[in-house]
Protein backbone atom coordinates (compact mmCIF):
# COMPACT_ATOMS: atom_id res chain seq x y z
CA UNK A 1 0.00 0.00 0.00
CA UNK A 2 1.21 3.41 -1.02
CA UNK A 3 0.37 5.88 1.83
CA UNK A 4 -1.55 6.27 4.63
CA UNK A 5 -4.79 5.16 3.84
CA UNK A 6 -7.47 7.78 3.09
CA UNK A 7 -10.51 7.96 5.43
CA UNK A 8 -13.85 9.38 4.62
CA UNK A 9 -17.48 8.34 6.06
CA UNK A 10 -18.80 7.29 2.39
CA UNK A 11 -16.98 5.85 -0.38
CA UNK A 12 -18.49 6.04 -3.43
CA UNK A 13 -17.81 3.77 -6.29
CA UNK A 14 -19.00 5.53 -10.14
CA UNK A 15 -18.58 9.15 -10.96
CA UNK A 16 -21.32 9.09 -13.27
CA UNK A 17 -24.99 10.73 -12.24
CA UNK A 18 -25.65 8.85 -9.48
CA UNK A 19 -21.93 8.74 -8.13
CA UNK A 20 -21.63 13.03 -8.10
CA UNK A 21 -25.26 13.43 -7.37
CA UNK A 22 -24.95 11.14 -4.07
CA UNK A 23 -21.00 13.31 -3.21
CA UNK A 24 -23.11 16.14 -3.32
CA UNK A 25 -26.49 15.28 -1.62
CA UNK A 26 -23.89 14.08 1.45
CA UNK A 27 -22.50 17.42 1.52
CA UNK A 28 -25.25 19.35 1.09
CA UNK A 29 -26.02 17.06 4.99
CA UNK A 30 -22.89 17.45 6.50
CA UNK A 31 -21.78 13.82 5.33
CA UNK A 32 -17.84 13.60 3.89
CA UNK A 33 -18.00 11.41 0.78
CA UNK A 34 -14.67 10.29 -1.62
CA UNK A 35 -15.93 9.45 -5.22
CA UNK A 36 -13.39 6.91 -7.24
CA UNK A 37 -14.22 7.17 -10.38
CA UNK A 38 -12.26 4.47 -13.69
CA UNK A 39 -12.67 6.51 -16.85
CA UNK A 40 -11.05 9.83 -16.79
CA UNK A 41 -13.09 13.13 -16.17
CA UNK A 42 -13.35 13.49 -19.99
CA UNK A 43 -14.39 10.26 -20.90
CA UNK A 44 -17.25 10.59 -18.59
CA UNK A 45 -18.16 14.17 -19.66
CA UNK A 46 -18.22 12.88 -23.28
CA UNK A 47 -21.07 10.19 -23.09
CA UNK A 48 -24.07 10.94 -25.06
CA UNK A 49 -26.94 9.13 -22.73
CA UNK A 50 -30.02 10.55 -21.57
CA UNK A 51 -31.97 13.32 -22.66
CA UNK A 52 -35.04 13.42 -21.04
CA UNK A 53 -35.47 14.59 -17.10
CA UNK A 54 -38.21 14.27 -15.33
CA UNK A 55 -40.00 16.56 -13.32
CA UNK A 56 -38.97 15.91 -10.01
CA UNK A 57 -35.24 15.38 -11.15
CA UNK A 58 -34.99 19.01 -12.05
CA UNK A 59 -36.67 19.47 -8.75
CA UNK A 60 -33.74 17.51 -7.15
CA UNK A 61 -31.25 19.31 -9.08
CA UNK A 62 -32.65 22.60 -8.72
CA UNK A 63 -32.12 21.99 -4.68
CA UNK A 64 -29.36 20.47 -4.61
CA UNK A 65 -27.80 23.66 -6.63
CA UNK A 66 -26.76 22.40 -9.84
CA UNK A 67 -29.41 23.89 -11.70
CA UNK A 68 -27.88 27.16 -13.09
CA UNK A 69 -27.42 25.98 -16.44
CA UNK A 70 -29.87 23.85 -16.73
CA UNK A 71 -32.74 26.90 -15.88
CA UNK A 72 -31.19 28.47 -19.18
CA UNK A 73 -30.52 25.63 -21.54
CA UNK A 74 -33.45 23.21 -20.68
CA UNK A 75 -36.57 23.05 -22.42
CA UNK A 76 -39.53 22.18 -20.89
CA UNK A 77 -41.88 20.04 -23.02
CA UNK A 78 -45.55 20.10 -22.18
CA UNK A 79 -46.30 16.78 -24.00
CA UNK A 80 -44.88 14.14 -26.68
CA UNK A 81 -46.32 12.31 -29.81
CA UNK A 82 -46.91 9.00 -30.48
CA UNK A 83 -46.68 7.63 -34.32
CA UNK A 84 -48.03 5.15 -35.99
CA UNK A 85 -49.90 3.79 -39.42
CA UNK A 86 -49.03 7.03 -40.34
CA UNK A 87 -50.63 9.49 -38.04
CA UNK A 88 -49.65 10.80 -35.02
CA UNK A 89 -51.61 12.09 -31.43
CA UNK A 90 -49.87 13.88 -28.62
CA UNK A 91 -50.39 13.16 -25.27
CA UNK A 92 -50.32 16.03 -22.92
CA UNK A 93 -48.10 15.09 -20.33
CA UNK A 94 -48.99 18.95 -18.51
CA UNK A 95 -52.77 18.85 -18.73
CA UNK A 96 -53.15 14.64 -17.95
CA UNK A 97 -50.80 14.49 -15.07
CA UNK A 98 -49.94 18.13 -14.54
CA UNK A 99 -46.12 18.09 -14.95
CA UNK A 100 -43.97 18.65 -17.80
CA UNK A 101 -40.64 17.08 -18.28
CA UNK A 102 -37.03 18.47 -18.88
CA UNK A 103 -35.17 18.33 -22.39
CA UNK A 104 -31.11 18.54 -20.83
CA UNK A 105 -28.74 16.12 -21.91
CA UNK A 106 -27.06 13.53 -19.48
CA UNK A 107 -23.85 15.24 -20.68
CA UNK A 108 -24.74 18.46 -19.28
CA UNK A 109 -25.67 17.37 -15.88
CA UNK A 110 -22.79 15.14 -15.14
CA UNK A 111 -20.60 18.84 -16.65
CA UNK A 112 -22.42 20.78 -14.15
CA UNK A 113 -21.77 17.90 -11.38
CA UNK A 114 -18.10 17.86 -11.84
CA UNK A 115 -18.20 21.50 -11.57
CA UNK A 116 -20.93 21.68 -8.42
CA UNK A 117 -18.39 19.13 -6.75
CA UNK A 118 -14.87 21.45 -7.72
CA UNK A 119 -16.47 24.09 -6.25
CA UNK A 120 -17.20 22.91 -3.08
CA UNK A 121 -14.03 21.19 -2.78
CA UNK A 122 -15.40 17.62 -3.47
CA UNK A 123 -12.52 14.79 -3.91
CA UNK A 124 -13.18 13.06 -6.91
CA UNK A 125 -10.69 10.50 -8.23
CA UNK A 126 -11.01 9.71 -11.89
CA UNK A 127 -8.85 6.95 -13.58
CA UNK A 128 -8.91 4.32 -10.50
CA UNK A 129 -8.46 1.13 -11.17
CA UNK A 130 -8.96 -2.61 -9.70
CA UNK A 131 -11.07 -1.50 -7.18
CA UNK A 132 -11.81 -3.51 -4.51
CA UNK A 133 -14.55 -3.64 -1.82
CA UNK A 134 -13.57 -5.43 1.59
CA UNK A 135 -15.41 -6.33 5.01
CA UNK A 136 -18.83 -4.64 4.08
CA UNK A 137 -20.34 -7.00 6.57
CA UNK A 138 -18.04 -5.26 9.21
CA UNK A 139 -18.99 -1.92 10.95
CA UNK A 140 -15.46 -1.03 9.40
CA UNK A 141 -15.56 -1.65 5.54
CA UNK A 142 -12.83 -0.59 3.47
CA UNK A 143 -11.92 -0.26 -0.46
CA UNK A 144 -8.53 -0.55 -2.45
CA UNK A 145 -7.58 0.60 -5.55
CA UNK A 146 -4.52 1.29 -7.84
CA UNK A 147 -4.58 5.04 -9.40
CA UNK A 148 -1.07 6.69 -11.07
CA UNK A 149 0.53 2.99 -10.39
CA UNK A 150 -0.20 3.48 -6.47
CA UNK A 151 -1.91 0.84 -4.85
CA UNK A 152 -4.26 2.89 -2.15
CA UNK A 153 -6.74 2.08 1.11
CA UNK A 154 -10.23 4.05 1.49
CA UNK A 155 -11.33 3.36 5.30
CA UNK A 156 -14.65 4.33 5.34
CA UNK A 157 -18.19 3.64 7.44
CA UNK A 158 -20.41 2.97 3.62
CA UNK A 159 -19.52 2.14 0.29
CA UNK A 160 -22.09 2.69 -2.22
CA UNK A 161 -21.93 1.47 -5.75
CA UNK A 162 -23.09 3.90 -8.44
CA UNK A 163 -20.61 2.01 -10.80
CA UNK A 164 -23.33 1.36 -13.39
CA UNK A 165 -24.24 -2.08 -14.95
CA UNK A 166 -20.50 -2.65 -15.89
CA UNK A 167 -19.20 -2.20 -12.10
CA UNK A 168 -18.03 -4.01 -9.51
CA UNK A 169 -19.94 -3.23 -6.53
CA UNK A 170 -22.53 -5.90 -8.03
CA UNK A 171 -20.70 -8.30 -7.88
CA UNK A 172 -20.18 -7.99 -3.86
CA UNK A 173 -23.54 -8.97 -3.50
CA UNK A 174 -23.41 -12.31 -2.35
CA UNK A 175 -25.03 -14.65 -4.88
CA UNK A 176 -27.11 -16.58 -2.13
CA UNK A 177 -28.85 -13.51 -1.21
CA UNK A 178 -29.31 -11.56 -4.78
CA UNK A 179 -32.57 -12.30 -6.80
CA UNK A 180 -32.20 -10.93 -10.11
CA UNK A 181 -34.34 -10.29 -12.87
CA UNK A 182 -33.72 -9.88 -16.70
CA UNK A 183 -35.03 -9.48 -20.09
CA UNK A 184 -33.13 -9.08 -22.97
CA UNK A 185 -35.12 -7.35 -25.56
CA UNK A 186 -33.99 -9.04 -29.41
CA UNK A 187 -33.03 -6.05 -30.69
CA UNK A 188 -30.81 -2.31 -30.35
CA UNK A 189 -31.11 1.44 -31.06
CA UNK A 190 -29.06 2.78 -33.27
CA UNK A 191 -28.56 6.49 -32.14
CA UNK A 192 -27.48 9.79 -34.25
CA UNK A 193 -26.33 12.95 -32.99
CA UNK A 194 -26.79 15.35 -35.74
CA UNK A 195 -26.38 19.82 -35.98
CA UNK A 196 -29.58 19.76 -37.24
CA UNK A 197 -32.90 21.24 -35.88
CA UNK A 198 -35.32 18.77 -34.60
CA UNK A 199 -37.83 17.87 -36.32
CA UNK A 200 -40.77 19.10 -34.28
CA UNK A 201 -40.51 20.98 -30.45
CA UNK A 202 -41.53 18.27 -29.14
CA UNK A 203 -40.35 14.59 -28.93
CA UNK A 204 -41.90 11.93 -31.32
CA UNK A 205 -42.15 8.30 -30.57
CA UNK A 206 -42.84 6.13 -33.77
CA UNK A 207 -44.31 2.77 -34.47
CA UNK A 208 -43.36 1.31 -37.96
CA UNK A 209 -43.80 -1.82 -39.74
CA UNK A 210 -40.03 -1.03 -40.21
CA UNK A 211 -39.43 -0.79 -36.68
CA UNK A 212 -38.94 1.83 -34.20
CA UNK A 213 -38.17 5.65 -34.65
CA UNK A 214 -37.31 8.26 -31.46
CA UNK A 215 -36.87 11.87 -32.62
CA UNK A 216 -35.54 13.92 -29.91
CA UNK A 217 -33.01 16.64 -29.22
CA UNK A 218 -30.81 18.25 -26.93
CA UNK A 219 -31.84 22.29 -28.50
CA UNK A 220 -32.46 24.30 -31.73
CA UNK A 221 -29.78 23.12 -33.44
CA UNK A 222 -28.83 20.00 -32.27
CA UNK A 223 -30.89 16.62 -32.59
CA UNK A 224 -30.73 12.95 -31.44
CA UNK A 225 -32.74 10.27 -33.12
CA UNK A 226 -32.41 6.27 -32.75
CA UNK A 227 -34.20 3.73 -34.64
CA UNK A 228 -34.61 0.22 -33.46
CA UNK A 229 -31.82 -1.94 -35.34
CA UNK A 230 -30.77 -5.90 -35.15
CA UNK A 231 -28.57 -6.68 -32.47
CA UNK A 232 -25.78 -7.52 -34.85
CA UNK A 233 -25.92 -3.98 -36.57
CA UNK A 234 -22.50 -2.69 -37.91
CA UNK A 235 -22.29 0.90 -37.24
CA UNK A 236 -19.69 0.32 -40.50
CA UNK A 237 -22.85 -0.50 -42.43
CA UNK A 238 -24.81 2.85 -41.86
CA UNK A 239 -23.36 5.71 -43.28
CA UNK A 240 -25.73 9.10 -42.19
CA UNK A 241 -27.40 8.79 -45.57
CA UNK A 242 -28.77 5.11 -44.86
CA UNK A 243 -29.36 6.05 -41.25
CA UNK A 244 -31.61 9.39 -42.65
CA UNK A 245 -34.05 7.18 -45.70
CA UNK A 246 -34.46 4.53 -42.78
CA UNK A 247 -35.74 7.14 -40.29
CA UNK A 248 -37.88 8.98 -42.82
CA UNK A 249 -39.64 6.04 -43.76
CA UNK A 250 -40.91 5.28 -40.35
CA UNK A 251 -41.63 8.84 -39.64
CA UNK A 252 -45.50 9.74 -40.20
CA UNK A 253 -45.80 11.80 -43.63
CA UNK A 254 -45.56 15.43 -41.84
CA UNK A 255 -42.64 14.05 -39.52
CA UNK A 256 -40.83 12.97 -42.71
CA UNK A 257 -41.23 16.15 -44.76
CA UNK A 258 -39.50 18.07 -41.95
CA UNK A 259 -36.78 16.30 -41.61
CA UNK A 260 -33.82 18.01 -41.38
CA UNK A 261 -30.72 15.91 -42.37
CA UNK A 262 -26.75 16.79 -41.79
CA UNK A 263 -23.60 15.00 -41.52
CA UNK A 264 -23.54 13.01 -37.84
CA UNK A 265 -21.76 13.51 -34.76
CA UNK A 266 -21.81 10.39 -32.89
CA UNK A 267 -23.42 7.43 -33.76
CA UNK A 268 -23.60 4.84 -31.98
CA UNK A 269 -25.86 1.52 -30.92
CA UNK A 270 -27.25 0.31 -27.48
CA UNK A 271 -28.87 -2.89 -26.83
CA UNK A 272 -32.31 -3.10 -25.18
CA UNK A 273 -32.68 -4.79 -21.44
CA UNK A 274 -34.44 -5.08 -18.41
CA UNK A 275 -32.81 -5.87 -15.21
CA UNK A 276 -33.40 -5.95 -11.86
CA UNK A 277 -31.06 -7.23 -8.76
CA UNK A 278 -32.72 -7.36 -5.36
CA UNK A 279 -32.20 -6.88 -2.88
CA UNK A 280 -30.22 -3.33 -3.22
CA UNK A 281 -28.23 -3.34 -0.03
CA UNK A 282 -25.59 -6.15 1.31
CA UNK A 283 -24.34 -4.91 4.95
CA UNK A 284 -22.27 -1.75 4.79
CA UNK A 285 -22.65 -1.83 0.62
CA UNK A 286 -25.91 0.02 -0.81
CA UNK A 287 -26.37 -0.02 -4.56
CA UNK A 288 -27.66 2.52 -6.57
CA UNK A 289 -28.60 3.55 -10.25
CA UNK A 290 -27.53 1.25 -13.28
CA UNK A 291 -25.76 -0.37 -10.59
CA UNK A 292 -28.96 -2.30 -9.50
CA UNK A 293 -31.00 -1.66 -12.37
CA UNK A 294 -30.89 -1.49 -15.77
CA UNK A 295 -34.54 -0.34 -17.93
CA UNK A 296 -34.90 0.06 -21.95
CA UNK A 297 -33.93 3.28 -22.57
CA UNK A 298 -37.96 3.83 -24.14
CA UNK A 299 -39.45 5.72 -20.88
CA UNK A 300 -36.64 7.68 -20.65
CA UNK A 301 -35.95 6.75 -16.91
CA UNK A 302 -32.58 5.26 -16.05
CA UNK A 303 -31.28 8.46 -15.34
CA UNK A 304 -34.08 9.62 -13.43
CA UNK A 305 -34.08 6.59 -11.68
CA UNK A 306 -30.56 7.00 -10.39
CA UNK A 307 -31.07 10.49 -9.18
CA UNK A 308 -34.16 8.99 -7.14
CA UNK A 309 -32.09 6.43 -5.34
CA UNK A 310 -29.18 8.50 -4.39
CA UNK A 311 -32.16 10.85 -2.70
CA UNK A 312 -33.46 8.15 -1.24
CA UNK A 313 -30.21 6.55 -0.03
CA UNK A 314 -28.63 10.54 0.72
CA UNK A 315 -31.74 10.47 3.27
CA UNK A 316 -31.03 7.66 4.95
CA UNK A 317 -27.33 8.18 5.50
CA UNK A 318 -27.94 11.80 6.71
CA UNK A 319 -30.70 10.35 9.00
CA UNK A 320 -27.93 7.78 10.18
CA UNK A 321 -25.36 10.66 10.94
CA UNK A 322 -28.08 12.78 12.81
CA UNK A 323 -30.25 10.66 14.46
CA UNK A 324 -28.03 7.04 14.72
CA UNK A 325 -31.21 5.48 13.61
CA UNK A 326 -30.56 3.11 10.96
CA UNK A 327 -34.31 2.60 9.65
CA UNK A 328 -33.72 4.95 6.63
CA UNK A 329 -30.61 2.52 5.75
CA UNK A 330 -32.91 -0.94 6.64
CA UNK A 331 -35.84 0.54 4.61
CA UNK A 332 -33.86 2.40 1.60
CA UNK A 333 -33.74 -1.05 -0.52
CA UNK A 334 -37.75 -2.02 -0.30
CA UNK A 335 -38.52 1.87 -0.73
CA UNK A 336 -36.26 2.50 -3.69
CA UNK A 337 -37.38 -1.29 -5.17
CA UNK A 338 -41.06 0.31 -5.33
CA UNK A 339 -40.46 2.92 -7.50
CA UNK A 340 -38.22 0.73 -9.47
CA UNK A 341 -40.29 -1.87 -10.45
CA UNK A 342 -42.92 0.86 -11.80
CA UNK A 343 -40.57 2.12 -13.66
CA UNK A 344 -39.30 -1.19 -15.30
CA UNK A 345 -42.74 -1.63 -16.24
CA UNK A 346 -43.45 1.76 -17.72
CA UNK A 347 -39.84 1.23 -19.69
CA UNK A 348 -41.28 -2.58 -20.63
CA UNK A 349 -44.34 -1.62 -21.84
CA UNK A 350 -43.64 1.45 -23.87
CA UNK A 351 -40.86 -0.98 -25.58
CA UNK A 352 -43.58 -3.88 -26.00
CA UNK A 353 -45.73 -1.02 -27.53
CA UNK A 354 -43.45 0.21 -30.16
CA UNK A 355 -41.28 -2.19 -31.44
CA UNK A 356 -41.33 -4.68 -34.39
CA UNK A 357 -40.42 -7.61 -32.63
CA UNK A 358 -37.44 -10.33 -34.58
CA UNK A 359 -40.57 -12.01 -36.05
CA UNK A 360 -42.24 -9.94 -38.49
CA UNK A 361 -43.11 -11.73 -41.12
CA UNK A 362 -44.66 -14.89 -38.83
CA UNK A 363 -47.92 -15.10 -38.01
CA UNK A 364 -47.01 -14.37 -34.29
CA UNK A 365 -45.43 -11.38 -35.52
CA UNK A 366 -48.27 -9.78 -37.63
CA UNK A 367 -50.98 -10.38 -34.73
CA UNK A 368 -48.67 -8.82 -32.30
CA UNK A 369 -48.48 -6.06 -34.68
CA UNK A 370 -51.76 -5.60 -35.02
CA UNK A 371 -52.81 -5.65 -31.42
CA UNK A 372 -50.06 -2.60 -31.00
CA UNK A 373 -51.96 -0.76 -33.69
CA UNK A 374 -54.97 -1.21 -31.90
CA UNK A 375 -53.35 -0.31 -28.71
CA UNK A 376 -51.99 3.13 -30.07
CA UNK A 377 -55.63 3.54 -31.39
CA UNK A 378 -57.64 3.15 -28.54
CA UNK A 379 -54.19 5.40 -27.15
CA UNK A 380 -54.93 7.88 -28.99
CA UNK A 381 -58.77 8.71 -27.84
CA UNK A 382 -58.55 7.64 -24.63
CA UNK A 383 -58.34 10.23 -22.13
CA UNK A 384 -57.61 7.77 -19.08
CA UNK A 385 -55.39 5.72 -21.00
CA UNK A 386 -53.45 8.97 -21.85
CA UNK A 387 -53.15 9.93 -18.34
CA UNK A 388 -51.55 6.93 -17.44
CA UNK A 389 -48.93 7.37 -19.92
CA UNK A 390 -48.32 11.11 -19.12
CA UNK A 391 -48.16 10.27 -15.18
CA UNK A 392 -45.25 7.04 -15.63
CA UNK A 393 -43.46 9.51 -18.40
CA UNK A 394 -43.48 12.92 -16.41
CA UNK A 395 -42.63 10.80 -13.62
CA UNK A 396 -44.90 9.32 -10.68
CA UNK A 397 -44.15 10.81 -7.41
CA UNK A 398 -41.27 10.28 -4.94
P1 LIG B 1 -23.45 5.38 -15.17
O1 LIG B 1 -23.85 6.65 -15.85
O2 LIG B 1 -23.18 4.20 -16.01
O3 LIG B 1 -22.18 5.73 -14.29
C1 LIG B 1 -21.42 4.71 -13.65
C2 LIG B 1 -20.00 5.22 -13.54
O4 LIG B 1 -19.21 4.23 -12.85
C3 LIG B 1 -17.96 4.10 -13.52
N1 LIG B 1 -17.42 2.76 -13.21
C4 LIG B 1 -16.47 2.55 -12.28
N2 LIG B 1 -15.81 3.38 -11.47
C5 LIG B 1 -14.88 2.84 -10.63
N3 LIG B 1 -14.58 1.52 -10.60
C6 LIG B 1 -15.23 0.65 -11.41
N4 LIG B 1 -14.94 -0.65 -11.38
C7 LIG B 1 -16.22 1.15 -12.29
N5 LIG B 1 -17.03 0.58 -13.21
C8 LIG B 1 -17.75 1.57 -13.75
C9 LIG B 1 -18.32 4.32 -14.98
O5 LIG B 1 -17.17 4.71 -15.73
C10 LIG B 1 -19.35 5.42 -14.89
O6 LIG B 1 -18.80 6.70 -14.96
O7 LIG B 1 -24.53 4.94 -14.09
P2 LIG B 1 -25.50 5.84 -13.16
O8 LIG B 1 -24.72 6.94 -12.52
O9 LIG B 1 -26.27 4.89 -12.34
O10 LIG B 1 -26.48 6.60 -14.18
C11 LIG B 1 -27.39 5.86 -14.96
C12 LIG B 1 -27.64 6.55 -16.30
O11 LIG B 1 -26.39 6.86 -16.91
C13 LIG B 1 -28.47 5.69 -17.27
O12 LIG B 1 -29.52 5.08 -16.57
C14 LIG B 1 -29.10 6.53 -18.40
O13 LIG B 1 -28.10 7.02 -19.27
C15 LIG B 1 -30.10 5.72 -19.20
N6 LIG B 1 -30.66 6.44 -20.34
C16 LIG B 1 -31.67 7.35 -20.17
N7 LIG B 1 -32.13 7.63 -18.94
C17 LIG B 1 -33.08 8.59 -18.77
O14 LIG B 1 -33.49 8.84 -17.61
N8 LIG B 1 -33.63 9.30 -19.80
C18 LIG B 1 -33.23 9.06 -21.08
O15 LIG B 1 -33.71 9.76 -21.97
C19 LIG B 1 -32.24 8.03 -21.30
N9 LIG B 1 -31.82 7.78 -22.53
C20 LIG B 1 -30.19 6.20 -21.63
C21 LIG B 1 -30.80 6.88 -22.72
C22 LIG B 1 -29.14 5.34 -21.88
C23 LIG B 1 -28.71 5.13 -23.16
N10 LIG B 1 -27.63 4.26 -23.34
C24 LIG B 1 -26.43 4.65 -23.98
C25 LIG B 1 -27.60 3.06 -22.56
C26 LIG B 1 -30.39 6.68 -24.02
C27 LIG B 1 -29.37 5.78 -24.25
C28 LIG B 1 -28.99 5.56 -25.68
C1 LIG C 1 -32.59 11.04 -25.89
O1 LIG C 1 -32.82 12.20 -26.23
O2 LIG C 1 -31.44 10.58 -25.90
C2 LIG C 1 -33.71 10.17 -25.49
C3 LIG C 1 -35.00 10.71 -25.37
C4 LIG C 1 -36.05 9.90 -25.00
C5 LIG C 1 -35.82 8.55 -24.75
C6 LIG C 1 -34.55 8.01 -24.86
C7 LIG C 1 -33.48 8.83 -25.24
O3 LIG C 1 -36.86 7.76 -24.41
Amino acid sequence: MSGPPLRTQVAIIGGGPAGLFLSQLLELAGVESIVLERRSRDHVMGRIRAGVLEHATAAALREAGVSERMAVDGFVHEGVSLAFGGRRFRVDLQGLAGRSVIIYGQTEVQKDLFEARDDRGGIVLDEVDEVELHDLESEAPYVTFVRGGERQRIDCTFVTGCDGSHGVSGAHMPAARVRTYERIYPFGWLGVLSETPPVDEELIYANHARGFALCSMRHEMLSRYYIQCPLDTDLEAWPDERFWEELRARLPPDAAERLVTGSSIEKSITPLRSYVAEPMRHGRLFLAGDAAHVVPPTGAKGLNLAITDVIYLANAISEFYTTGSTDGLDGYSDKALGRVWKAVRFSWWLTALMHRFNDAGTPDGEFAFRIQQAELDYLSTSKPAQTAMAENYSGLPM
